[in-house]
């Protein structure tokens, strides 16, 4: 039995964490928002208004309030070799430099007008080697001031003029400040007020110092039996031998969502300067949780409150050679790759890497960056960047990005700052003969060269259009104005799959005699529910009184209650249900982390379930299908070494859920009573991926919460149909959870197509969907859910449930999804649904 294995070891402490009543935001609820009439109305917003001018005036102008503010800093000292004894807080070695850097600061801030005035005095929390791994060392501090509220500003504005340049600060702060036997040779100031969140006056502290030339473990108090303690703010110093590096690696992170309550942050310092955060984690956060820093040392911090606490985090940690990172140099093959230092992990701070990249002279050069993952974007890129010759690219690139030289060379350089470090990138790069770049390819535009037979099959594989433009569209395919081909299925469907929007034109409705079809086409009215499907997408058939009973049944016929086969394609619910009758799949809607998604409309997928693990939060995804029963994924419920996923107590479900954040009226949570698990599910290749889920009080059904349908055995999804996708998974490959529910529209993918691109994994009993140009995919979180089709009569189908995939939104790499039409008699013998 492993550590975890009790229910209660997981319990956030405070009892309102299942509590079924418990608001995550107060404006959710609207009645707290509801208008009041006429004249009370304007009365109330006079008396607010009033309160907050008294309370802005009063915190923020009125000049006699004063507060306290704190600053955390680090000093590099120039002659001052670092001694172990300056590691241990109660020696005098500490105590005596403690108290000239005190001193130090003191004259520096007696410089500044602003400074001096509000000073109120520093203490120097530890010291370590220097950041260069020569003589010097650096001193971390905290200095504090007392100031009227309305001068915060200009104080901060001070401190932040102390930054500069090694070089500047010796002569302006250096020894003309101390007597020459005192001095201490400043090298390089730099402070920030302290992230306010670390300040909550009921937080105890605690500080941890550890060494981790010998490798080892740290975790959260009561990590993994017990969840961590509330209000706490507790700090490890991790320290290598000079000319190393400290590795974290987070075995496990889990934390409150809100990390205004609950967080974990780490820093390249041994002091929390925000200059120097590297990460800021809460929540279930996954991808690359792993941590270098650019010197000796780094600084773990952990900040908990009062609400809410969850089992923490185990991280390892060691120290590896500054040596060891080896990036840049000179490439001259023809062709090769390089990437960040450590990706798929993370790169360090303060790093850079030049590859020189030089070909045969007759060839030119050009480099694809295939995954891109610089942080957030800053205009210009100034934080972290990759520059190629002189163009610079930096933030985030779903797309692979192709660059060209126009010569035999080509310099790449990478730069980390000394903040906020992300995976990276991964780049390959190619010499190209100029007069011939793609010899037995298609050359893209943008020089990217790709397999002739992508060019013109209705995909973008370029990455900028170029290999779907003058093309000679197949029979079966249409002539978008912009000269892509796109599969004439897809003609007047409401998708805009032309991107000129050509195929949505014209539209036209049929004439008198004539049945429009869903997919545009007009066909005799006497072929409407003639028992043969001759619109493309069976639309003919779909609203019909009668049905052809046929002399023979087939996969593609459908099997009545009575026996008998039909004819019709897709006939489910296809009939007006009676009055009070429940009929699945139906949006109270007429509209329309998922990769590439965006948010959906509260009710929109009113099937879609939230299911959470105990103090984990959002785990998977699953599907609503009846008042009592659910359906997910089996990998979903299968154990882990740490956790009983397949123990029904484990999990709860959230029905009717928008947003992550925030449980409004129309969610219901309900604990689940029993999972049953597809007897051949095979966690290896994820065949037979299905589990049900019995929830243990029957759920209200309404707008928010509603049953989708399942198809028969022998319902059609077609290639090429369009499906959405939904979840709170990951929007991006190794990124975070989405708070709000994501949807994405994807096309039902040719299976054989399918196999090819994934390779013999795709069983039969598997479904691919998805953009084969990438970007838009199902991801980790999103498992569970469902993959809905509408029928032609507006009512929606589970055709798959998420599975699988290879990475997240790759290109050529479709997501894998549970086919439910093989499991329609599974579901029925054991749910009964
Ligand atoms: C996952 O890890 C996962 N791109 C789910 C779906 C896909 C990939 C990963 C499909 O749960």
């Amino acid at each position: 039995m492993d550590s975890l294995d009790s229910g209660q070891k997981f319990t956030p402490r405070q009892d309102n964490d299942w509590d079924p009543t418990l608001e995550f935001l107060p404006a959710s609820d609207s009645k707290k928002l509801e208008k009041k009439p006429g004249q009370r109305r304007t009365l109330w917003v006079g008396v607010g208004l009033l309160l907050t001018g008294l309370l802005v005036w009063n915190f923020h102008l009125r000049s006699d309030v004063r507060m306290t503010r704190v600053y955390i800093g680090s000093m590099g000292i120039n002659n001052q070799p670092f001694l172990p004894e300056y590691e241990d807080p109660s020696s005098p070695q500490f105590t005596h430099l403690a108290a000239l850097v005190s001193q130090q600061l003191k004259l520096i801030y007696n410089k500044n007008a602003v400074l001096a005035r509000y000073f109120t005095g520093s203490t120097v929390q530890a010291f370590s080697e220097g950041e260069d791994g020569g003589d010097g060392m650096v001193a971390y501090y905290q200095s504090e001031f007392d100031l009227p509220v309305p001068q915060q500003k200009f104080l901060d504005e001070a401190i932040e003029s102390l930054d500069s340049p090694a070089e500047s600060q010796q002569g302006r702060q250096g020894r003309v400040l101390l007597r020459p036997t005192d001095a201490l040779n400043v090298n390089g100031v730099i402070s920030r007020a302290i992230d306010p969140r670390m300040t909550r006056t009921s937080l105890l502290n605690q500080t941890f110092n550890i060494r981790v030339s010998e490798a080892g473990t740290v975790q959260s108090p009561g990590f993994p039996d017990f969840p961590y303690p509330p209000n706490f703010y507790l700090q490890w110093r991790l320290r290598a031998d000079p000319g190393h590096r400290v590795l974290l690696n987070f075995h496990t992170l889990i934390l409150e969502d809100n990390c205004q309550q609950d967080f974990i942050k780490i820093y390249d310092s041994l002091a929390p300067i925000e200059q120097r955060a590297l990460t800021e984690q809460c929540g279930y956060p996954r991808g690359s949780l792993s941590f270098r820093s650019s010197g000796n040392v780094m600084l773990l911090t952990l900040v908990t409150s009062e609400l809410k606490n969850f089992p923490g985090f185990r991280a390892n940690y060691s120290q590896i050679p500054l040596t060891e990172q080896r990036c840049g140099g000179k490439l001259s093959a023809n062709r090769g790759s390089f990437s960040s230092p450590f990706f798929p992990s993370n790169y360090p701070p303060k790093t850079i890497c030049v590859w020189n990249i030089e070909v045969a002279e007759d060839k030119f050069v050009k480099v694809q960056f295939k995954k891109f993952f610089l942080g957030h974007q800053s205009k210009p890129c100034l934080g972290d960047y990759v520059q190629v010759d002189d163009q610079r690219l930096c933030g985030s690139k779903l797309d692979s990005t192709v660059l060209t030289a126009q010569s035999n060379m080509m310099t790449i350089r990478f730069v980390s700052d000394s903040s906020y470090v992300d995976q990276g990138f991964t780049a390959n790069y190619e010499a190209f003969v100029p007069t011939n770049p793609c010899p037995g390819r298609f050359q893209c535009a943008n020089n990217l060269c790709v397999d002739r037979t992508l060019q013109c099959d209705g995909w973008e594989d370029c990455g900028d259009g170029s290999d779907e433009v003058n093309c000679k569209c197949e029979t079966f395919q249409m002539q978008c104005g912009n000269g892509h081909c796109k599969p004439k299925f897809w003609l007047c469907d409401g998708v805009d799959d032309c991107r000129d929007n050509t195929d949505e034109e014209n539209c036209v409705k049929c004439k008198p005699g004539q049945f429009t079809c869903r997919d545009g086409r007009c066909i005799p009215d006497q072929l409407k529910c003639d028992g043969r499907s001759d619109c493309s997408d069976g639309s003919d058939e779909s609203k019909c009184e009668r049905s052809l009973v046929l002399p023979r049944c087939s996969e593609f016929t459908f099997r009545c209650r009575d026996g008998r086969c039909i004819s019709k394609l897709n006939p489910e619910c296809d009939y007006e249900p009676a009055p009070g009758a429940v009929c699945c799949g139906m949006k109270p809607y007429q509209s329309s982390r998922i990769v590439g998604g965006e948010v959906s409309r509260e009710g929109e997928w009113p099937w879609q379930v939230s299911l959470h693990v105990r103090g984990m939060g959002h785990v998977c995804g699953a599907s609503v299908l009846s008042p009592r029963w659910l359906l997910t994924a089996a990998h979903c419920v299968q154990d882990s070494q740490v956790y009983r996923y397949s123990q029904a107590d484990q999990w709860e479900a959230f029905l009717g859920l928008q947003s992550q954040s925030k449980i409004d009226k129309s969610t219901v949570r309900r604990k689940i009573k029993r999972i049953i698990t597809h007897e051949n599910y095979d966690h290896l290749t994820y065949d037979n991926d299905v589990a049900l889920m019995e929830m243990d009080t029957e759920v209200p059904l309404n707008q928010y919460i509603f049953p989708i349908c399942l198809p028969s055995p022998s319902y059609d999804f077609p290639a090429g149909q369009e499906a959405w996708i939904t979840g709170w998974g990951a929007t991006r490959e190794d990124g975070i959870a989405a708070t709000d529910l994501q949807k994405a529209a994807v096309r039902i993918i040719n299976s054989t197509v399918c196999k090819s691109l994934l390779g013999d994994d795709v069983s039969d009993r598997m479904l691919c969907a998805g953009v084969l140009q990438g970007g838009v995919d199902a991801c980790q979180g999103d498992s569970g859910g469902p993959l809905s089709v509408t029928s032609p009569n507006g009512r929606v189908f589970l055709a798959g449930v998420v599975s699988w995939g290879d990475g997240c939104g790759r290109r050529n790499k479709p997501g894998v999804y549970v086919r439910i039409t093989k499991y329609r008699s599974w579901i029925k013998e054991q749910s009964g649904v």
